[in-house]
């Protein structure tokens, strides 16, 4: 299992919220996903095996909320 902290600037509101943790969430491999509004962070526990980070970013970048690298 690994665990990674991504900030996605566009994150402003609890309907980002919900809409990044919907679609992060309904990936096969994602256990939790929890986004944090003030500090527009996205927290996220996967398992390698099953999903990669990149393809978390790919689905988050397609809700509308960027990864700031
Ligand atoms: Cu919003």
């Amino acid at each position: 299992m690994e665990s990674t902290t991504l900030v996605a600037p566009d994150i402003s509101c609890e309907h980002c919220q919900h809409a990044s943790e919907g679609a992060v969430g309904q990936l096969k491999g994602v256990r939790m996903v929890k986004v944090d509004i003030p500090t527009k962070t996205v927290h996220i526990d996967y398992d390698p095996q099953q999903v990669t980070l990149a393809k978390i970013e790919e689905v988050l970048d397609d809700t509308g909320y960027t990864i700031a690298k």
